[in-house]
């Protein structure tokens, strides 16, 4: 399943985009059995509900993938359209196959890093990209020995000073984790929900959770790069298993109080806006005019969406590879709590020093794709998804997030509501835990016992304020890592 509402995603649309010009010579009676074909596509996948099914799994690649030809995959890391989770799993599918890959990831969205019809390059470090691609298929078609087997797996092009970097691999399994400030219940609810958009916008994603959004947060004290997909755990229950799709989504949002550098797509364009560095710089052959060196433009804003995803909550079992996410034998029972995963799409992002990561759940997202709705009838002006009169209920006490980074981001032990500083308010509901006032998660208590007798007491309450008025000694272990 993609990242989001997976209704938008319906292949009959892409098959008509990409077979216009063929659909230009076809016969009435060609034009007739292409139209048969692509409604059942489409009413096979509005019978699917989004789920996986013998449709699917006839045309995965990823069951049987037998790939010989070396590739080397482009992919925009704010690409909504071919997400970079779609990438992700088509490298997989690469790897388990033995072949070769390589990848450039760059900060555009559905663009490539030359035009052809408005003739720009992007340089990679000191080559243009046209050169870049020419050498692999140089390399790979006309035997040409320039090393391109030996470029580094990934090139990503930083989302802070959009230079290109090489990176061996993602998915490292380091994790930093966001938690939840406590261990209440939180109920999130579609009604009146405003969709999202890429400028975050909307009033629900404004800093604190609401009844359309439930958000975790964590202040960044050391800089951490995101190299591949967020895992979301979230235990849910709903009332509402008669609406259809019940989606649930999860929102990775950096944050900082002043503007900060970064790409992200301005409102009503699909790409990167740029800026001619060198005109008519690169000679592209076949009496083509020469392309000019330009680079993308970037903005100063406070908040960007770095990672997004979604689950339908009739659907527990469902995992990262489309495969999981199959019809339940058995439907899920109104008002029982069960564990999901919502995977986030993957990213390589790196979050500046100071900077806050805001996790939401909400029911739902949207980016783009609003014409898939026409496309199948629906006439809501909002972009609205099909069900939007449902509500679930998080249990913050057995949810959080993991995030793949390169670099360990511990908590600071005395850090109980982990928002990444010891400050009086850990104390306070240490403190408050202790009597029963409130109930921590398992994250809070672990960090919250400084005095590591095993207990939340108000020795460890003691040991925090000694801690914040400098004391040396007395503190336990408030401070250090976790
Ligand atoms: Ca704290
Ligand atoms: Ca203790």
């Amino acid at each position: 399943m993609r990242g989001f509402h997976p209704a938008f995603d319906y292949t009959s649309r892409l098959m008509q985009i990409c077979s216009s010009r063929l659909l230009k010579d076809y016969t009435a009676e060609q034009h007739l059995t292409f139209d048969k074909y692509s409604t059942y596509v489409k009413n096979t996948q509005v019978a699917l509900q989004g789920f996986y099914g013998e449709f699917w799994d006839r045309r995965d690649y990823f069951k049987n993938s037998n790939i010989k030809a070396s590739a080397l995959l482009i992919q925009g890391l704010n690409d909504t359209n071919v997400t970079p989770k779609q990438f992700d799993l088509m490298r997989d599918a690469f790897l388990k196959s033995g072949a070769t890959v390589k990848a450039v990831l760059h900060q555009n969205a559905h663009a490539n890093l030359f035009n052809f019809e408005s003739n720009y390059d992007i340089m990679i470090g000191d080559v243009s990209y046209s050169e870049y691609i020419n050498r692999w298929f140089s390399h790979y078609l006309a035997g040409a020995d320039n090393n391109v087997q030996n470029l580094p797996s990934f090139t990503v092009q930083s989302n802070q000073d959009g230079k290109f970097y090489s990176a061996e691999d993602w998915k490292t399994g380091v994790k930093t984790a966001v938690y939840p400030y406590d261990a209440s219940e939180h109920k999130v609810d579609a009604n009146d929900a405003h969709m999202m958009d890429n400028l975050l916008l909307s009033d629900t994603f404004k800093g604190k959770s609401n009844s359309n959004a439930l958000l975790w947060k964590r202040e960044i004290t050391s800089p951490i790069t995101l190299n591949g997909p967020t895992e979301v755990h979230v235990r849910a229950k709903t009332d509402d298993i008669d609406k259809g799709e019940i989606i649930m989504s999860a929102v990775l949002v950096d944050r900082a109080d002043s503007p900060f550098n970064c790409y992200v797509i301005p409102e009503g364009r699909t790409t990167l806006g740029r800026t001619i560095i060198k005109e008519k710089a690169v000679e592209v052959g076949g009496g083509h005019e020469p392309y000019d060196i330009a680079e993308w433009n970037s903005s100063m804003i406070t908040s960007k969406i770095v990672a997004e995803g979604s689950i339908d909550l009739r659907n527990p079992e469902a995992g990262y590879e489309p495969s999981t996410a199959v019809t339940r034998s058995e439907p899920i029972k109104k008002g029982e709590y069960y564990d999901y995963t919502i995977w986030l799409n993957p990213n390589y992002y790196t979050v500046a020093a100071g900077h806050h990561l805001e996790l939401y759940i909400v029911p739902f997202c949207s980016f783009s794709m609003e014409m898939s709705y026409y496309e199948l009838g629906y006439t809501s002006s909002n972009n609205a998804p099909i069900t939007h009169d449902y509500s679930f209920t998080v249990d913050n006490s057995q949810s959080y997030t993991l995030i793949s980074t390169t670099e360990e981001n511990p908590f600071l032990m005395g850090d109980s509501n982990l928002d990444g500083i010891v400050s009086i308010k850990d104390a306070s509901d240490i403190q408050k835990a202790a009597i029963g006032l409130i109930n921590l998660n398992s994250m809070s208590k672990k960090v919250g016992d400084v005095n590591g007798d095993g207990k939340l007491t108000v020795s460890d309450t003691t040991c925090i304020q000694r801690y914040l008025s400098n004391y040396k000694n007395g503190i336990g272990k408030t401070g250090k890592a976790s």
